[in-house]
């Protein structure tokens, strides 16, 4: 028998909810057929459906806790949405991109789900991005139950659960076992529901997971409890959801619950399964369609009656009918309102509430003691905020602390910081960087303040698809629901007599390319240590780059500016005042600029250096001002040349300031290769100061 039950008490559900199980699941399939007939008269403009996946889903959101627990679904994941309460009209609004959409304002594709009222982040496209989030938004509810001295705390229980699905495909994905990796170590409590509908698109399970199992490859993971259901069966499923629940609020870790499922239409419109499915395949899941199977099972076992089940088919088709009225008839979102939740609506940090004078106190120091300093003040002053990465700790090991003096990253620069907050603040992360960026999304979007370490420029590329099209776009996408600030400290740079290939890498203008993203980039201690604080007190995702040639050098020292000291956003520093000439620059090549200018002074030529110290925002007023000034400019920056971020400035020139020229704009960059290991090489492909000074001499003359 396909349904294991002996009555409904024994279900833990009562006759009414089995009942309303039914109602449910069959709203979810005709919400379905009816966006499948709405794409065919092009009154919507994309079909996903959650045929066949609907009993599972609504035994978990049955099974669940609705504003209690938390939820990162899938796009499959139509019938858990209804049963965690959005209404066939919110659902259509998505389809029809309606300004009212709860999920996304008509800004996302149809059943990527989003409810704030109801615990379910914003969800994006690329498979597989959700289950690091749900790993961090699990980790960020318990740190707001343990970390005593958070203002404003938002709700978390002790108990709560996470909930994170995806098909059987997406565990192919890396960051499926990164997140595995996590749960299972942290022993969060996360329910990682694979729906297995045994194909992705049209490839096949045995090719995508050893044995074609993913369960049972899971199953020797130590904490990581595996459970397998009929997905087709609602009983079934909710009882193993419970089970699961059960043993997550007891605290005892995370659990897989693979659930056998159906696909009976296809992946979406766009794709015709005929094209690789067999017919008897076809035929034989239709004999578990859960839709035609459970009414069946109701009536037999004296639940519902034949008149109860056709009341429901009716009381459906009548719901669609008036919410798909509804939905048609709705405004959409207005165009003036696209920049509308890009950056946070309340916190500006170019504002004039970050500019502060500094306090200076002491000797000079480094800029690795200044950012270390930083970070000691701001734990200090806010309990929200946690920190890993990479050796970002002083030991894992706590005891051995007594013994040994602690790493505190490979550069030093969180140094003590676990010793003085504790290893719940600051821990290491394991070696995978979108596990560093995943994780500190979903604390945030908890109300948590991640400020992570990727170790070196050159390996935040695993970390890329979370930052493009996660970090940076969770408060757009979702309307401004959601949101995810953090900091991300990157290590960056080359001039390092040795660093090569991948331990020299530049390449902000890559980020630059990501609406939605912050980009600081000091170029001296006192201004890492005012960017920082601005960085961690804002309300935005932020790319922190430290330059590692600069963390050391005497000539970038300054003194401690004080627990308070802010440096604005988009605000451009004089290095240097000048007359002749302009160099716009940032980073380690503020230096080299300095060098070039000391040394043309001594033959009358003038020149002024602006250091950018944030690369979005860019100060477009301060280029202004020097442009007018000196009607002379260089463009300078140490990452390639070719699409470097140097070509923007340029372009903003050329596109303003065209009538105050005097010489054509010039740029200088890395040249269009990696750094090379031998000095020899370094020095021919990173900007040097000789060259710098005859282009700046050439541009004199022009
Ligand atoms: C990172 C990424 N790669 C590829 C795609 C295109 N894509 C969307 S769904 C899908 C198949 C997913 O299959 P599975 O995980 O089994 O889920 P199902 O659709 O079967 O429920 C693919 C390849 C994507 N959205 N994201
Ligand atoms: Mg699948």
């Amino acid at each position: 028998m396909a349904l294991r039950v002996d009555s409904p008490t024994a279900t833990g559900l009562s006759r009414s909810e089995l009942v309303d199980m039914y109602r449910l699941m069959l709203l979810s399939r005709k919400l379905d057929d009816e966006e499948i007939k709405l794409k065919k008269q092009n009154l919507i403009y994309f079909q996903i459906s959650g045929a066949g996946h609907e009993a599972v889903l609504v035994a978990a959101g049955k099974a669940l806790r609705k504003g209690y627990d938390w939820f990162y679904p899938y796009y499959r994941d139509r019938a858990l949405m209804l049963a965690l309460g959005m209404t066939p009209v919110e659902i259509l609004y998505e389809a029809v991109g309606a300004a009212a959409d709860p999920n996304s304002g008509g800004r996302q594709m149809p059943s990527h789900w989003g409810l704030k009222r109801a615990n379910v982040v914003s969800q994006s496209s690329p498979t597989g991005t959700q289950f690091l989030q749900a790993v961090g938004c699990a980790e960020g509810g318990r740190l707001l139950t343990v970390l005593d001295q958070i203002r404003d705390r938002r709700p978390a229980y002790k108990d709560e659960v996470t909930y994170v699905s995806a098909g059987d495909g997406t565990t192919s994905e890396g960051e499926f076992w990164e997140a595995i990796n996590s749960a299972a170590t942290g022993a969060a409590p996360v329910l990682f529901l694979i729906t297995d509908n045994q194909y992705a698109i049209s490839v096949p399970v045995e090719a995508q997971t050893p044995g074609g199992d993913i369960g049972r490859c899971m199953s020797s993971v130590p904490g990581l409890r595996v459970m397998r259901v009929d997905g087709t069966d609602p009983i079934a499923s909710y009882q193993a959801v419970m089970e699961a629940s059960q043993h997550m609020r007891a605290g005892k870790g995370p659990v897989l619950l693979h659930a056998m499922v159906i696909r009976p239409y296809g992946h979406s419109m766009s794709d015709d399964e005929v094209s690789y499915k067999p017919s008897h395949e076809r035929e034989e899941e239709a004999r578990r369609d859960p839709v035609l199977t459970y009414p069946k099972y109701l009536v037999r076992e004296g639940i519902a009656s034949e008149e109860t089940i056709a009341q429901i088919q009716k009381d459906v088709d009548a719901e669609i009918a008036e919410a798909e009225a509804q939905a048609l008839a709705a405004a959409k979102p207005k165009p003036e309102t696209i920049y509308d939740h890009l950056y946070s609506p309340t916190v500006d940090p170019s504002s004039a509430a970050f500019e502060t004078e500094p306090k200076p106190e002491g000797q000079p120091e480094t800029m690795v003691t200044l950012i270390n300093r930083c970070l000691r003040d701001e734990m200090e002053r806010d309990g929200r905020i946690v920190m890993f990465g990479e050796d970002v700790a002083d030991a894992t090991r706590e005891q051995n602390l007594e013994s040994v003096p602690g790493k505190g990253g490979v550069f030093k620069v969180t140094a003590g910081l676990q010793k003085k907050f504790g290893k719940t603040r600051v821990f290491n992360s394991p070696l995978a960087e979108a596990n560093i960026v995943g994780r500190a999304i979903g604390m945030a979007t908890r109300g948590i303040k991640p400020v992570v370490e990727i170790q070196f420029f050159d390996y935040i590329w695993p970390a890329m698809m979370q930052i493009r099209n996660e970090l940076t776009m969770m408060r757009w996408r979702s309307n401004g629901d959601f949101s995810c600030p953090l900091v991300i400290r990157v290590a960056t740079g080359g001039y390092l007599q040795g660093g090569s290939i991948y331990h020299s890498q530049s390449g902000e203008s890559i980020f630059a390319h990501c609406p939605g993203l912050r980009i600081a980039f000091p170029s001296t201690a006192q201004d890492a240590n005012g960017l920082l604080r601005t960085a961690i007190r804002c309300d935005d995702p932020v790319l922190f780059l430290e330059h590692k040639n600069i963390y050391r050098q005497p000539y970038a020292k300054g003194p401690y500016p004080g627990p308070d000291y802010m440096v604005p956003f988009g605000k451009a520093r004089v290095a240097r005042e000048g007359s002749n000439i302009s160099v716009i620059t940032w980073g380690a090549t503020v230096n080299r600029a300095m060098q070039a200018a000391q040394r043309l002074e001594a033959e009358g030529i003038s020149v002024e250096v602006i250091d950018l110290r944030t690369v979005v925002p860019f100060d477009r007023e301060a280029i202004r001002r020097t442009v007018e000034k000196t009607a002379r400019v260089l463009v300078l920056h140490e990452d390639v040349l070719t699409a470097g971020f140097g070509g923007e400035i340029a372009a903003v020139i050329a596109e303003h300031h065209f009538d105050w020229l005097d010489a054509p704009v010039r740029r200088i960059g890395a040249t269009d290769t990696p750094v090379g290991y031998a000095p020899d090489l370094e020095d021919a492909i990173l900007p040097q100061v000789d060259g710098i000074t005859q282009a700046l001499r050439e541009l004199a003359k022009y």
